[in-house]
């Protein structure tokens, strides 16, 4: 029997590589992949969802490949299992089993597009609920804290952690925060930028820190005129 080469991976986009753009690739390329297998280890990498992936490399395409990595790597399967989030999601949930808060509803991680959020109280609580444990997180840091933990403990994954609202925080990768944004704004050579989170941790910080922007830290909306008036229409 063949044997795999050590430290070497064979690693394939989807559209146009092992399949026609958008197609469902054919069972002969299917089974060469599978052939291949034996002699090396194989990933896919696409752009695209895992359902998309799926229709066009098979359901069990986690398990049919040693690494399938949807949205780019986003969500990562190596050995038909979630790799990375998985394991940042299981660590999260026991930290927040473990918490001692006054209050505990349900959703307390939220997938979204290119982000995750937690929340120790979970998205359920009421507006009431809200508002508490954002006074009681004040006092007890209960978010800072464990985006301390979670930050060394998931340093490898280069996450960036920010903590945004009142009741949770988004997990994201690094540049993937606001300063994303000024690539569209290529054209102007003086970007000021308005926040109340602009300390570190915050979500406002990137952006606010970046060299391409001129930072505001405000600390409310009527912070925010007063500081435009003054910056912009004295003597307009
Ligand atoms: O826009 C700031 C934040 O608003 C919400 O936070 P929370 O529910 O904790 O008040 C969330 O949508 C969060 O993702 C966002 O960063």
């Amino acid at each position: 029997m063949a044997v795999r080469k050590p430290g070497l991976i064979a690693l394939f986009d989807v559209d146009g590589t092992l399949s026609a753009p958008r197609k469902v690739a054919t069972p002969k390329m299917l089974e060469f992949m599978q052939q291949l297998r034996k002699v090396v280890t194989v990933g896919v990498v696409g752009g695209s969802d895992l359902s998309k992936i799926s229709e066009q490399l098979g359901k069990t395409v986690t398990e049919d490949y040693d690494y399938v990595f949807s949205e780019n790597g986003l969500v990562a399967y190596k050995d038909g299992k979630l790799i990375g989030t998985q394991e940042f999601i299981n660590f999260t949930l026991h930290y927040i089993a473990d918490l001692d808060i006054p209050i505990k509803r349900g959703t307390f991680i939220e997938f979204r597009s290119g982000m995750i959020n937690v929340s120790p109280i979970g998205r359920n609580c009421s507006q009431e609920e809200r508002d508490e444990f954002e006074k009681y997180d004040k006092v007890h840091n209960i978010r800072s804290k464990m985006v301390s933990v979670l930050r060394e403990r998931f340093a490898h994954l280069n996450l960036t952690f920010s903590i945004g609202g009142q009741i949770s925080f988004d997990v994201f990768p690094q540049g993937w925060d606001k300063t994303y944004c000024l690539r569209y704004l290529d054209e102007f050579d003086e970007i000021h930028f308005f926040g109340d989170k602009t300390y570190n941790g915050g979500n406002d910080h990137e952006i606010y820190e970046s060299e391409r922007t001129v930072g505001h830290p405000v600390i409310s909306p009527e912070d925010t005129v007063e500081q435009c008036k003054a910056l912009f229409l004295v003597n307009s």
